[in-house]
């Protein structure tokens, strides 16, 4: 038997990290939509026999009618693939949820928080997902397995390296029972999570996209199928060798890309005052920090100022370890910045 495990597509999601940029949330939510295209193509090109979904397919608390039948149309394309679905704790099986009132296609099967074994001819599929937002609980201790020949396989939505409010598991207890371990919750991509199915933001950074895996005579072996065309990057640039404003903005001309979200955070020395119009970057660079020091002169230490002897007492300071190098460049910076030095 072959499958495809997809979980964390959290449609509609707002995107709020990168809305203020340019409506990259508008875009990135119509690169939900051709990611799981790409999944459901994947799944008729090569006559996948089961999709599993294993949860927060979307965001209950976002998402439109109208997304939902263009998941259901995409359901109807497949129709030789028995596909599913555990509801996650973004997409709870909570009354007036989709899972309840929407008729999917007859060829998808939505689990509820009950442990329920699905018996088909080469494999029998042990499944439970969420009915609210939180699951503290679940009925694994009293798990029976009916048969140990088959290929026995485990799909939900949960959490199996914390003792989280998400369905905390025992991974042990599912090594010890199943051929084959489909989890969806944890956005990051192992052995046991296919991660989200695209990048949500920076906080997700690498490839993003699904598991193909295939059960050859008792072996299981399992792909990682790329969808998401864009990876999030933060970055350090450093400025310490740059002149002026103007540099700094054709610099970060170079970053420009179709297949890269950047977060810029500006590092090193700054010579010159630093002011990013967004205008004149690429679209593509969604954020810059300033995290830029000013290098101190000597020549201002020595001052016979009220600075001069500031410094001078914060050096000291520095010296007999009263305060940390940290602090002392916070505190200098700070300084510099009311002082309005540059
Ligand atoms: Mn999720």
């Amino acid at each position: 038997m072959d499958f495809v495990n997809v979980a964390d597509i959290h449609f509609d999601i707002p995107f709020r990290g990168i809305s203020d940029r340019a409506d990259l949330g508008k875009a990135r939510r119509l690169d939900q939509r051709r990611a799981f295209k790409k999944v459901i193509d994947f799944v008729k090109n090569n006559n996948v026999e089961y999709l599993f979904i294993a949860g927060d397919l979307y965001e209950q608390e976002y998402v439109q009618e109208s997304t939902i039948e263009y998941i259901n149309e995409l359901f109807k394309t497949i129709n030789n693939t028995k596909i599913y679905i555990v509801p996650g704790n973004h997409d709870p099986r909570i009354k007036n949820s989709y899972y309840e009132t929407y008729k999917f296609n007859d060829n998808v099967k939505i689990f509820t928080n009950r442990l329920e074994i699905v018996e088909n001819e080469d494999c029998d599929i042990y499944g439970y997902g969420f009915n609210n937002f939180e699951m503290n609980e679940n009925q694994l201790e009293e798990l029976k397995i009916k048969n140990k020949n088959k290929i026995n396989v485990f799909l939900s939505h949960g959490d199996i390296y914390n003792k989280s409010a998400y369905n905390p598991i025992n991974i042990n207890l599912l090594k010890n029972n199943f051929d084959v371990i489909n989890l969806g919750h944890i956005h990051k991509r192992d052995d046991y999570y296919p991660g989200s199915l695209i990048s949500l933001g920076f906080d997700e950074p690498g490839e993003h996209g699904f598991i193909y895996g295939m059960i050859d005579s008792n072996n299981l072996s399992k792909k990682f199928i790329k969808v998401d065309d864009k990876e999030f990057i933060i970055k350090d640039f450093d400025v310490t060798s740059i002149l002026s404003n103007e540099e700094l903005i054709e610099k970060l001309c170079t970053f420009e890309a179709e297949d890269i979200l950047y977060e810029i955070k500006l590092t090193g020395e700054r010579k010159f005052k630093i002011e990013i119009d967004l205008k004149l970057i690429p679209k593509n660079i969604i954020k810059v920090k300033d995290e830029t020091k000013v290098p101190i002169q000597e020549d201002e230490i020595n001052e016979n100022s009220l600075y001069g002897i500031f410094v001078k007492n914060l050096k000291e300071k520095l010296e007999q370890n009263e305060i940390t190098k940290k602090e002392y460049d916070d505190i200098l910076e700070l300084e510099r910045t009311i002082m309005n030095k540059l």
